[in-house]
């Protein structure tokens, strides 16, 4: 595996693009500079997935910019992405590993110090820490972590954390102090009016306390 620069993941979510281009506002947000894209679309086909998922590999592979596709192992084969994002109910990481390999990232949402130590163990590439704060974008979510629950993860993994959950440019630096190396958004970057300028307020905000 590259190296990979953790600072800002785009989350591109079909629900929250509700009808917008998706290919469009994920080229908005690497123009803004954001670091790492997730597909994520619980609605789509499996043939919707995928054809989005090459769609998105076809822009972002010459930019360097690694593909995570959100719980489907089969869909991050199929299209070749960078690797696979999964939850606490997908399938286990040692089986997601086994298919996909030591080369790809597999990274896992964890809302507990207890969750983030088994992924590490387990060999997860990053967590997904969260949700730090409130947010629209996820219904029935575990206990907001705050920034305090945050440093406890942080406490318990040296693997790269996303911050996830409520995350804007008012409090990204914030998170990047608990003890983040980056962080993961769906609305700050896709409600936003301008979505590229809203990820390079972001990545400016990180980037003065994190170099990637
Ligand atoms: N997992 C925990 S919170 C969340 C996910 C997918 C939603 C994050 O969306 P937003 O809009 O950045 O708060």
């Amino acid at each position: 595996m590259d190296r990979i620069d953790w600072r800002l993941c785009f989350i591109a979510d079909s629900e929250a693009a509700s009808g917008r281009d998706i290919l469009q506002l994920i080229a908005e947000a690497v123009e803004g500079g954001v670091t790492l894209i997730q597909l994520r679309g619980k609605k789509w086909t499996s043939r919707e997935f995928l054809d989005m998922g090459m769609k998105a590999l076809r822009f972002l592979g010459p930019k360097k910019i690694p593909l995570i596709i959100n719980d489907r192992v089969d869909i991050a084969l199929a299209c070749e992405a960078d690797g696979v994002h999964l939850g606490q109910d997908d399938m286990p990481l040692p089986y997601a590993r086994e298919i996909l390999g030591k080369d790809r990232i597999i990274g896992i949402s964890v809302a507990t110090p207890d969750e983030a130590e088994a992924a590490e163990k387990d060999g997860a590439d990053y967590v997904g820490a969260g949700p730090v704060f409130g947010t629209l974008s996820k219904k029935d979510t575990a206990p907001l972590l705050g920034l305090t629950g945050l440093r406890k993860i942080r406490e318990k993994t040296k693997i790269p954390i996303l911050a996830i959950g409520g995350i804007t440019v008012a409090n990204a630096a914030d998170v990047i102090s608990a003890g983040a190396d980056g962080v993961a958004v769906i609305s700050a970057i896709t409600a936003a009016i301008n979505p590229g300028r809203a990820a390079t307020e972001i990545i400016e905000s990180i980037g003065k306390l994190k170099k990637g």
